[in-house]
């Protein structure tokens, strides 16, 4: 045994306590030591039983993931999981599990090599290996469906989501909910059990099914995963290994699993999704900003402007449990505000998102105000108002003006200067930028923008709010378009670009729905409103560069009244469902422009059309980076998953492009650079990097250690 793990006892049942902060993860060592201590037990004839329980907040969530990135083909978390649970499934005298918290992966599959479990009733187990790219790897594709049938057992192990224990119970994975004391509840249940034969859940088959009604299932699942997890591999792994638990030996079914949980844990795909899984952690750390910072309650707050982002922005306070105010400059404004709010819950009622009790309560957290008068007592605004620097600055004033000293004054700008805006405050150090993403009720990207003046306390408020909202808060600078948006323009840009030169509409996008993505750069301008970007080019246009190409085909489309889905015509046309067409009419009307502008029309390959548009998102990203306007590649990623739609198994931009390699990447760009010009520039820190064969992951080690 070692520190990770005390054996006590009570009476005559044996407590094995597993403390391993912060999650009971397990650790190099931990498994041996587990197993150390189940022989222990064994041995002490005044032990009749076990109880293996977690300290801390959780139950074990699982084999360490840090781990993973250090693991070679014959070393993996298998190997040391395996002869523990064979030891516990085989022990003399019966082991029970008493889960709180997670016991989620690893955790769960010893849960279940153990022969009875308990657990709070607010705990939830799952198999989220998935959504690491890989699948349960120590036999939960095998004992998981012999405890709970095949039907959930492909579920949770093909989606990965967790189960609460009271469903859990119902289906038999656990034996007993304890309320109170979960050790006290455990050892009693030890007791009673004690003497009883220990049920061996690899011996089980009655709920294994047989083969017409698993063939139905099997093929339902591998639908399901296709279309739900599109070039996902792990999901379609996960459901060939509970597969083979209904059709092979238990053994022979760990062996199966085993070759699977391999192939999987040395893909792209799952080094990609565990670069995720610590980049949404690693966003809430500021550099200098240290994680116990103080913060300001936010317990109230107040939203101005009613439209479809100040609407969506007001049911996240509410959804969170936060009253706030929901102000606009008439009652018809407000009614038709109020109005989208109500359809919006309803929808989720119907979904079955929200219970229609959940969906009163929050709506009456949301009061429609016509003035400041109620904002003195307010801790936080998010102004979400037409998007026109005069306006902004103007309730800005106001908020300075009726707000209490403290108070957060915050703008969902999604590309105009917080400096500037600040400037309209006499307490700019209170003035921050709050970027959700439409609709922001769902998405659960928020780029949390830093002024020259945004107060330490406030940039720490927002961060840590930001979980609280259900949001992943990326902390970004102040520069055009910020983090998200700024990268977007050249992106969409190289989409316009290809048409222009000869590519179709909906080659495009479908060269990057392909790649992963979402949807395509130009139905997702569509989607958006091809006005909204027409209307800031338009008012940028005095800073192009003279000489420099600029794409015209949507300004085009724009002043032809085609704004998108809201118009029912943008580059594609939209019929009453907004279902998507082609529209011949749009590749006539690019031609005969290209035409008139002398380009060139040519065959343009989707290996060309993604390295452009991808390319572009890195270079651009590059930049960003060197200007020190995110603080880590890693945050680009984050931000691009959670807010642009780019695909979760290829990391974000940054990532993909170490995965690629950056000297190809480089080459490439150089080669664009050349045949496109100036647009194409490489981003100095993409060529540094190159030439010193370094990677964006390791650019990011080296600022943390800088910082
Ligand atoms: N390994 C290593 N570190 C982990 C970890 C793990 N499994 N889980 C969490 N952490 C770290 C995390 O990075 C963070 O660190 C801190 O713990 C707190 O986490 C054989 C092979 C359990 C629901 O996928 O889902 O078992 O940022 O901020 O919000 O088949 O963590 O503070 O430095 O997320 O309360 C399967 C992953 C592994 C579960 C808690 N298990 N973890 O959420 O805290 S694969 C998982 C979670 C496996 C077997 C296979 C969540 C949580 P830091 P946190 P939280």
């Amino acid at each position: 045994m070692n520190e990770l793990v005390k054996l006590s006892r009570e009476d005559d049942v044996a407590v094995i306590t597993i403390d391993n902060p912060p999650v009971n993860a397990l650790s190099p060592g931990l498994p041996e030591a587990i197993g150390a201590a189940i022989d222990e037990m064994n041995a002490d004839p005044a032990v009749k039983a076990a109880v293996v329980i977690g300290a801390g907040r959780t139950f074990v969530a699982g084999a360490d993931i840090r781990e993973f990135g250090k693991m070679t083909s014959g070393a993996t978390p298998r190997r040391s999981l395996l002869p523990l649970l064979l030891r516990i499934e085989n022990s003399g005298k019966p082991v029970l599990m008493a889960i709180h918290g997670t016991a989620f992966g690893g955790g769960l599959e010893m849960a279940m090599a153990g022969h009875y479990r308990v657990a709070s009733p607010t705990a939830q187990v799952g198999q989220p290996e998935v959504k690491l790219g890989i699948i349960p790897g120590a036999g939960g594709t095998q004992r998981l469906p012999r405890l709970v049938g095949v039907t959930k057992a492909v579920e949770m192990c093909a989606e990965g989501k967790p189960v609460s224990a009271r469903e859990a119970a119902a289906l038999g994975l656990i034996d007993r909910l304890i309320d109170g004391d979960l050790l006290a509840g455990a050892v009693a249940f030890a007791r009673k059990i004690a003497g009883n034969p220990a049920p061996k859940t690899r011996e089980r088959s009655e709920k294994l099914g047989t083969a017409t009604e698993n063939t139905a299932i099997f093929a339902a699942a591998r639908d399901a995963a296709r279309k739900r997890q599109r070039g996902l591999v792990a999901p379609l792994a996960a459901i060939d290994a509970v597969e083979a638990a209904t059709q092979l030996p238990f053994e022979e079914g760990c062996q199966a699993e085993a070759k699977l949980f391999n192939e999987c844990l040395f893909s792209d795909q799952s080094k990609a999704l565990i670069h995720v899984f610590f980049g949404e952690r690693e966003v809430a750390k500021i550099h200098d900003i240290p994680k116990e910072a103080a913060v300001i309650p936010v317990n109230r707050v107040a939203v101005v402007g009613s439209g479809t982002m100040g609407g969506g922005i007001a049911m996240v306070f509410a959804n969170a449990g936060i009253p706030v105010l929901l102000k606009d400059v008439d009652e018809a404004a407000l009614e038709v505000g109020m109005g989208k709010i109500r359809k919006n819950y309803a929808s989720s009622v119907q979904r079955g998102r929200f219970t229609q009790e959940f969906v009163e309560e929050r709506l009456r957290l949301i009061t429609p105000v016509l003035n400041y008068d109620a904002f003195s007592d307010v801790d936080m605004v998010v102004e979400a108002v037409f998007e026109g620097m005069a306006l902004k600055k103007t309730v800005f004033a106001d908020l300075d003006r009726a707000c209490k000293p403290g108070a957060i004054l915050a703008s969902n700008t999604s590309t105009l200067s917080i400096d500037e805006i600040a400037s309209a405050t006499s307490r700019p150090e209170a003035v921050i930028g709050t970027h959700f993403f439409s609709p922001a009720n769902v998405m659960r990207l928020l780029e949390i923008v830093r002024g020259k003046k945004s107060g330490k306390e406030v940039i720490a408020t927002c961060m840590q709010l930001s979980k609280k909202l259900g949001k992943i808060g990326v902390l970004v600078g102040n520069c055009r378009g910020f983090v998200g948006n700024r990268m977007f323009g050249p992106y969409r840009r190289e989409a316009q670009f290809l048409v222009e030169e000869g590519a179709e509409v909906e080659a495009v996008d479908k060269a990057l729905v392909e790649f992963g993505n979402a949807m395509g750069p130009l139905a997702t301008g569509d989607l958006a409103g091809l006005d909204v970007g027409w209307r800031i080019r338009k008012e940028y246009r005095h800073l192009e560069k003279p000489g420099v190409r600029q794409p015209f085909a949507e300004d085009r489309l724009c002043e032809m009244g085609r704004y998108g889905q809201k118009t029912m015509k943008g580059w594609y046309r939209y019929d009453e469902n907004r279902r998507a067409d082609t529209d011949p009419e749009v590749s006539a009307l690019v031609r005969k422009w290209s035409e008139e502008a002398g380009i060139p029309q040519r065959q343009i390959s989707a290996a060309e059309i993604v390295d452009r548009c991808i390319y572009a998102l890195v270079n651009e990203g590059a930049r960003i980076l060197e200007e020190g306007y995110a603080q880590r590649a890693v945050d680009i990623d984050i931000i691009y998953l959670n807010g642009y739609g780019f695909p979760a198994y290829r990391g974000g931009p940054m990532w993909h492009a170490d995965t690629v390699g950056l000297p190809r990447v480089y080459e490439r760009i150089c080669e664009l650079h050349e045949r496109h010009g100036e647009l194409w520039a490489p981003a100095p820190l993409l060529k540094r990097l190159t030439e010193s064969g370094k990677t964006f992951a390791e650019f990011d080690k080296e600022q943390a250690v800088a910082a």
